[in-house]
């Protein structure tokens, strides 16, 4: 049986390609989530998605995501936790203390706009890091995630 990726979606990306347009682009969370399962098919892993508006349903999203890691069943995550990333010390800690190997991913380079987005709370706790190329980013994210932890 193939091994598993985890994509996990924070707070209002449920809103992709149906607002702001300019910033995130034109794709839908389930574009988004196809692109992922499509990724993950050509490299031979399993790909599930969730989103969450909920910060409580994303930590425990992680400490599952951390238990299948050690059972061999899940390689990591990649994870957009949108603007939880600027203010969650619980996010950072669950990443942690699952020991789950995660890339955080954002679509928008967040360095290039407001100064509050340019902290992240995940980024210490996380194997890798993909900005700033929109959607196509989530491709990236579980190419290097498989690259790093391998299938
Ligand atoms: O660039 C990213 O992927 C972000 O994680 C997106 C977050 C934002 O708070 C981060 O700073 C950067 C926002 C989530 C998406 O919010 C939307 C709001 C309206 C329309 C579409 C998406």
């Amino acid at each position: 049986m193939s091994k598993k990726v985890i994509v996990l979606n924070g707070p209002n990306l449920n809103l992709l390609g149906l607002r702001e347009p300019a910033v995130y682009g034109k794709a839908t969370l389930e574009d988004v989530e196809a692109l992922c399962r499509e990724t993950g098919a050509r490299l031979g892993v399993e790909v599930e998605c969730l989103q969450s508006n909920h910060e409580g349903v994303l930590l425990d999203a992680l400490h599952a995501a951390g238990r299948r890691v050690k059972a061999g069943e899940v390689i990591g995550v990649v994870m957009n936790p949108g603007a939880y990333t600027h203010t969650s010390i619980a996010l950072h800690d669950a990443i942690k203390g699952a020991e789950v190997p995660l890339i955080e991913i954002h679509i928008s380079n967040v360095h290039a706009r407001e100064s509050f987005r340019h902290h992240s709370y995940v980024s210490p706790a996380a194997a890798g890091i993909v900005v700033g190329f929109g959607v196509d980013g989530y491709r990236l994210a579980i190419e290097g995630l498989v690259r790093k932890q391998g299938a």
